[in-house]
C-alpha cells in the first residue's frame, strides 16, 4: 500500500487556498492548512470540506510557529498562498505587508531548509511584479517594475525563493499568476465587487455601484484552472518558474459592460465613477504569456472572458437571493 502524498497549504482560508485543497483532495493527497489564531474563524471557504483536511496553527510572521508546523507536518509539498494580498492595503499597510507577503516567504523557505530541504515548494509570484510593463505579453523573463507596496513584497518573495532554489538546491518554483477570479473572490477586488452589485441592484438591494479606474485592463481567469497549475509545476522533476494568464486583456469597463448585460441592465445607469478607489500608482495594462506553462506543463486554461463573468453573475444571483430570504425571515 503507498501512503498519500501530504501537501501543506498556507492560506487555506483565502480564494485559491480553498480551490488548491479540493483539487488535492481529489488527487488522494493528505492535506494540511496553515491557519492564524483569529478570535472568529474566517473558515467560509473550507467549510464544505473541513471533515477532510487538517489545519494546524502559525503565522507567517512567526519563524518558531513556522519550524514546528513543518516539523510536525512533514509534508512531501508546500504550497505558499498566504499574504496579505490585497493592493491598495499595501499602501495603508506597506510594512506589515512586506512582512507578510514578503519576509514570510524567507521564513518559510527557512524553516524548510532547516528541516528538510527535500520539500517541494511553490511560491505564489504575481503578475503585479510587472507593474509598469516592460514589454507586451509578459514572459518569465519581462523584467519587473512594481508599482504598489504589495508588488514589491511580491518581487522580493519572488527572488529570494529563486535564490533559495539555487544556494540550496530546494525544489521551489514560483508561478507568475494573473489575476484569477471566481465566486469565493474577496468582495473587496474588483470583479466580485462588479458582480455582487449586479446581483444586488438586480434584486432591488442596491441602486448603483462606485468604482475607481474603468480604464485598467487585466488579464483575468478562473481560480480553479489556476490551482491547477500549481500542482503541475510541483510535479515537473526540474523546479522553474512559470506565468500562468490566458493571454488575453480586458479592461474594468468591458467586465463592467458583460456583468450588466447578463442580467439585462444598461451599466451607464448605475456606475459612478469615485475617485476614493483610484491607486496612488496604477498597473495599466496586464497580458501574460503561458507558452512556457502550455510546453512544459500541457496547462491550458478552461474558462474564456464571457464564462468567466457569466458564472461569477450566476453565482452571486443566487448569493444574493439567500441572503435576501433569509433577512426576509428575521423577526
Ligand atoms: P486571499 O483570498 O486574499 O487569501 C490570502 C490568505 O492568506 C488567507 O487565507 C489569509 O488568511 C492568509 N494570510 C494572510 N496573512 C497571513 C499570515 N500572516 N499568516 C498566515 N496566513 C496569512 O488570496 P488569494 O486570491 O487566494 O491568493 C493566494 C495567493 O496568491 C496570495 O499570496 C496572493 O497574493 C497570490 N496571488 C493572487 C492572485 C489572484 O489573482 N488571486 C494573483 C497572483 C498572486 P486569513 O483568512 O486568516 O486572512
Ligand atoms: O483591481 C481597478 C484597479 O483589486 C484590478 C490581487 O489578487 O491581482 C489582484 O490585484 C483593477 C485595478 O486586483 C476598482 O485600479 C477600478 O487596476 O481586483 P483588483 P489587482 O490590484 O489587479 C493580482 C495579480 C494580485 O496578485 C493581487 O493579490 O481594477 N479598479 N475600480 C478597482 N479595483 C478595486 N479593487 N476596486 C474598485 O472599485
Amino acid at each position: 500500500m503507498t501512503t498519500a502524498r501530504t501537501a501543506l497549504i498556507t492560506g487555506i482560508t483565502g480564494q485559491d487556498g480553498s480551490y488548491l485543497a479540493e483539487y488535492l483532495l481529489s488527487l488522494g493527497y493528505r492535506v494540511v492548512g496553515l491557519v492564524r489564531r483569529s478570535a472568529s474563524e474566517n473558515y467560509w471557504r473550507i467549510n464544505p470540506i473541513r471533515h477532510e483536511i487538517e489545519l494546524i496553527q502559525a503565522d507567517l510572521l512567526d519563524q518558531s510557529s513556522l519550524d514546528t508546523a513543518v516539523r510536525r507536518i512533514d509534508p512531501d509539498e508546500i504550497y505558499n498562498l498566504g499574504a496579505q494580498s490585497f493592493v491598495p492595503t499595501s499602501w495603508e499597510q506597506p510594512i506589515l505587508t512586506a512582512e507578510f507577503t514578503g519576509v514570510g516567504v524567507t521564513r518559510l523557505l527557512e524553516a524548510i531548509r532547516k528541516h528538510n530541504p527535500s520539500i517541494r515548494v511553490y511560491q505564489a509570484s504575481s503578475s503585479e511584479m510587472f507593474g509598469r510593463v516592460r514589454e507586451i505579453p509578459q514572459t518569465e523573463l519581462t523584467p519587473f517594475h512594481p508599482r504598489s507596496p504589495y508588488g514589491c513584497a511580491k518581487a522580493y518573495a519572488h527572488f529570494i525563493t529563486v535564490n533559495y532554489r539555487e544556494s540550496y538546491g530546494l525544489h521551489a518554483c514560483c508561478g507568475i499568476l494573473f489575476n484569477h477570479e471566481s465566486p469565493r473572490r474577496g468582495l473587496e477586488f474588483v470583479t466580485r465587487k462588479i458582480t455582487h452589485a449586479v446581483a444586488q441592484i438586480k434584486h432591488g438591494l442596491a441602486d448603483e455601484l462606485r468604482l475607481g479606474n474603468l480604464d485598467a485592463k487585466r488579464d483575468w481567469g478562473y481560480a480553479p484552472d489556476y490551482v491547477r497549475a500549481m500542482h503541475l509545476m510541483l510535479q515537473h522533476d526540474e523546479p522553474q518558474d512559470y506565468v500562468i494568464a490566458t493571454g488575453e486583456t480586458h479592461s474594468v469597463r468591458e467586465f463592467v459592460e458583460v456583468a450588466f448585460s447578463e442580467v439585462g441592465l444598461a451599466w451607464e445607469d448605475y456606475v459612478k465613477e469615485d475617485e476614493r478607489f483610484l491607486r496612488p500608482a496604477e498597473v495599466d495594462l496586464l497580458v501574460g504569456d503561458a507558452s512556457k506553462a502550455r510546453e512544459i506543463l500541457g496547462w491550458v486554461p478552461s474558462v474564456s472572458f464571457r464564462g468567466l463573468v457569466k458564472l461569477m453573475v450566476e453565482a452571486d444571483l443566487a448569493w444574493v437571493a439567500k441572503q435576501k430570504a433569509k433577512r426576509q425571515r428575521l423577526p
